[in-house]
């Protein structure tokens, strides 16, 4: 009779899977909450220790460490050796594994607990069952996510031999228990104030592999730090399968409502760099603000929305072409509309930056990391730095524009007026260049730039930007200053009667 070793902490569809392993025939061992959770839906099952013939000690921390478990697990199956050598030591083949671990990482991110606490929580003898099992995965079938159990009891029930469901299980093993030392190893480092450790256990896990990457022919593929969250549980309700450029737009998209927390806000997406971005009273006229900044580069991109998209938003926008459209939620009448469009990807979820995560980029040779940018951007620390105080209207265009250009690649300028951006300047070599053209792409979506505020990511290192933006008719500017040459960029701008506010912070954004 085939062996059956159970022993999880989450037992989401236990009964049901041990019931159909007792069905195809396997007799059940368990430990200590497994074996009670089973014996509860009347099912038999022997105890651990009755194989070990030891009981449970350390409080649960030596359960099924044991040359009886290792070697009935271990011991290869076509070899006259092995298996003579665990028949001299009574110890019987396990031919199926399923263990899932210790809540480590969800104990970890609890607040308040003691270390000790945590330190319980890493369990050992799990993942050692599981690496033996599927080391040994010619003979043994090793399960670590419940969402195995069916195709697991599909196998047995199919009766042949299950190598490749086998084979693909230990991957999975592999990958889990690597992603689970991971976040071990990251919390023994964030215990010691340490945000980056000396050596990155990255645990990623795939989402999917992408059809391609930037460009047709680059293999790509998409990780995710925790499956469920981020761009990884956005849930999909139509259009073709997301790509590599719709995962790196979507992510400008986050990136550029992010700051507008609570507002209704629409970001246009194009190239990772919003084209157009404003707030509104409803999710209507925040996007025709937003598409009203350059029409034109709108064809083609990825919209976003800090609120839900109602039937009169979906409608507008569905007389655009547009690749993703992102929303946290979406009324019936607008998935109605929106579905009518077979290659508009939609949806549905928050998405929203969690803090925690890390902004990873790659370099020849290794990565760089660092935390990510802060979302929450206000004018809390703003410095006057002008003869000339802004309006309250200009203030909040001000607090607008600097909010729009956090999410602009950089050298980045914006112009805005009226809680919408009207000028974008993106991705420029030079301050001067970047303030031309956002300018220049105001007046040629017909909007006067006279009397807008601007926005730039970085300070100005020369007053030639600040006279560029003069001649155009801005009237209030914020950047972060910091420049050697402040005086002369702050002197261009009284001489103009601009007014001028310092924010302390940079937001770059290469
Ligand atoms: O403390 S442990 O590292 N020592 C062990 O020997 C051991 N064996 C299984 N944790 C151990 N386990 C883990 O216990 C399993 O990975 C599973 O998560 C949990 C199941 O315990 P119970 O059946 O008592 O709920």
């Amino acid at each position: 009779m085939p062996v059956a070793l159970l022993s999880v902490s989450d037992k989401t569809g236990l009964v049901d899977f041990a019931r159909g392993l007792v069905e195809g025939g396997y007799a059940l061992v368990s430990t200590g909450g497994t074996a009670k959770a089973l014996r509860a839906a009347q099912l038999p099952v022997r105890d651990i220790s009755e194989i070990t013939h030891f009981p449970e000690m350390l409080d649960g921390r030596v359960k099924t460490l044991h040359p009886v478990v290792h070697g009935g697990l271990l011991a290869r199956r076509d070899l006259p050796e092995h298996m003579a050598a665990i028949a001299e030591h009574g110890i019987a083949p396990i031919d199926l594994v399923c263990v899932n671990l210790y809540p480590f990482r969800e104990t970890a991110a609890k607040p308040g607990l003691a270390p000790e606490e945590v330190i319980e929580q890493i369990d050992i003898g799990g993942p050692s069952m599981l690496r033996s099992a599927a080391k040994n995965f010619a003979s043994v079938t090793v399960v670590v996510d419940p969402a195995d159990y069916t195709r697991v009891l599909a196998a047995i029930a199919n009766g042949g031999d299950a190598l490749e469901l086998r084979r693909d299980l230990a991957e999975k093993v592999y990958a889990h228990t690597a992603s689970y030392d991971a976040a071990i190893s990251g919390w023994f480092a964030s215990q010691r104030g340490e945000r980056f450790p000396e050596r990155l256990a990255l645990g990623y896990e795939r989402v999917q592999t992408l059809r391609y990457g930037e460009n047709p022919g680059q293999a790509a593929a998409f990780y995710s730090e925790e499956r469920g969250r981020g761009l990884a549980a956005l849930k999909q309700h139509g259009g073709k399968e997301l790509s590599f450029n719709n995962l790196l737009d979507l992510e400008g998209a986050m990136l550029a409502i992010d700051p507008f927390g609570e507002e209704v806000a629409c970001a246009i997406i194009k190239h990772t760099t919003p084209c157009g971005l404003a707030t509104g009273k409803t999710a209507l006229e925040a996007y025709q603000k937003a598409l009203a900044c350059d029409p034109v580069s709108a064809f083609g991109s990825v919209i976003a929305f800090s609120v839900p998209v109602d039937e009169a938003a979906a409608q507008a926008i569905a007389s655009l072409f547009v690749e993703c459209l992102i929303a946290p939620a979406f009324s019936a009448e607008a998935l109605q509309i929106l579905g009518a469009k077979k290659n508009l990807r939609v949806l549905e979820g928050a998405a929203r930056s969690t803090g925690t995560a890390l902004d990873v980029k790659g370099v020849r040779g290794g990565i760089l990391v660092q935390e990510r940018a802060p979302s929450v951007l206000d004018d809390h620390n703003w410095r006057l730095v002008t003869k000339r105080a802004p309006t309250s209207a200009e203030s909040k265009d001000l607090l607008f524009a600097w909010r729009a250009v956090a999410s602009v690649k950089s050298n980045a300028i914006v112009l805005a007026r009226d809680g919408a951006t009207i000028g974008i300047g993106a991705g420029q070599m030079s301050r001067v260049d970047a303030a031309f053209l956002a300018v220049h792409k105001a007046r040629a979506a017909n909007h006067d730039p006279n009397g807008a505020a601007l926005g730039s990511d970085a300070f100005f290192p020369f007053r030639d930007g600040v006279d560029q933006a003069a001649q155009a008719g801005v009237r209030a500017i914020v950047q972060p200053g910091g420049s050697v040459r402040d005086d002369e960029v702050i002197a261009a701008a009284d001489e103009h009667g601009i007014a001028m506010v310092f924010t302390g912070q940079r937001t770059f954004r290469h």
